[in-house]
């Protein structure tokens, strides 16, 4: 099974944008890109207009991870940005699901699911079927640095399970403190995607090339995956 990684670009160095996508670029097979309200979670991150900037600059796809509380508000101003998937929290779209993933669809964006960890795959049983990616969150949305959650396991291996006894096309990633401490439990579980922050990327060295060699190096190292 290949392995997909996704930088969390809430992560990097704002101050040196542009030459840290160029490093990028060349390494990761999509960027993530954290939008928040101030009122799903307790924070505020990046937006269109950073989606517009480093669409100029980005070769791999802008993943939009909408942690807000209405999700329609940003789909319109996020594909036209420069946007290739946009993703909402399950939590959000319970009243209109089936009109939200058609409006993304719509754009021309890949659409996927979030589900934050108190919250069930169940929520999206009835258009999993639909689905691009489905993210499962390994630590509470609104903030990076945080303790990974263990019990997303058994999540990741369900998200699994249903994709092949069901044939969902769907790409798992995990979202959350992935990174040399996880990596192996979560690729055996049946991540494919990893969204990289700081815990697994940015902070491994100030030197992204490097940074990114170690990561690399690290998830070899623990699961035995040659990259
Ligand atoms: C959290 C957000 C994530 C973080 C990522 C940071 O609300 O959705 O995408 O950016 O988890 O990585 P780390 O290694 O600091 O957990
Ligand atoms: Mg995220």
């Amino acid at each position: 099974m290949s392995v997909c990684f996704s930088p969390s670009l809430m992560c990097m160095d704002f101050l040196n944008m542009g030459a840290q996508l160029e490093v990028l670029n060349s390494r990761c097979d999509s960027y993530h890109v954290d939008i928040m309200d101030g009122h799903f979670v307790p924070n505020l991150t990046l937006s269109p207009d950073f989606v517009r900037a480093a669409s100029s600059v980005a070769k791999k796809p802008l993943e939009c991870h909408l942690m807000v509380t209405n999700p329609w508000d940003y789909v319109a101003g996020l594909s036209a940005a420069g946007a290739g998937c946009i993703s909402f929290q399950a939590e959000t779209v319970e009243a209109c699901a089936f009109r939200m993933i058609n409006a993304i669809r719509q754009t021309g964006c890949k659409v996927g699911a979030v589900f934050s960890p108190a919250t069930a795959l169940s929520a999206a049983g009835y258009y999993m079927h639909l689905l691009d990616k489905i993210t499962v969150m390994t630590v509470d949305p609104g903030f990076a640095g945080q303790p990974f959650i263990r019990e997303m396991l058994k999540k990741i291996e369900q998200a699994r399970n249903l994709k092949e006894k069901n044939g969902y096309r769907y790409v798992i990633e995990v979202d959350g403190a992935c990174n040399r401490n996880t990596f192996a439990e979560l690729y055996s579980a049946g991540a494919e995607s990893f969204v990289v922050g700081s815990s697994g990327l940015f902070a491994l060295d100030s030197n992204l090339e490097r940074a990114w060699e170690k990561m690399s190096a690290d998830f070899e190292a623990v699961t035995e995956v040659k990259l």
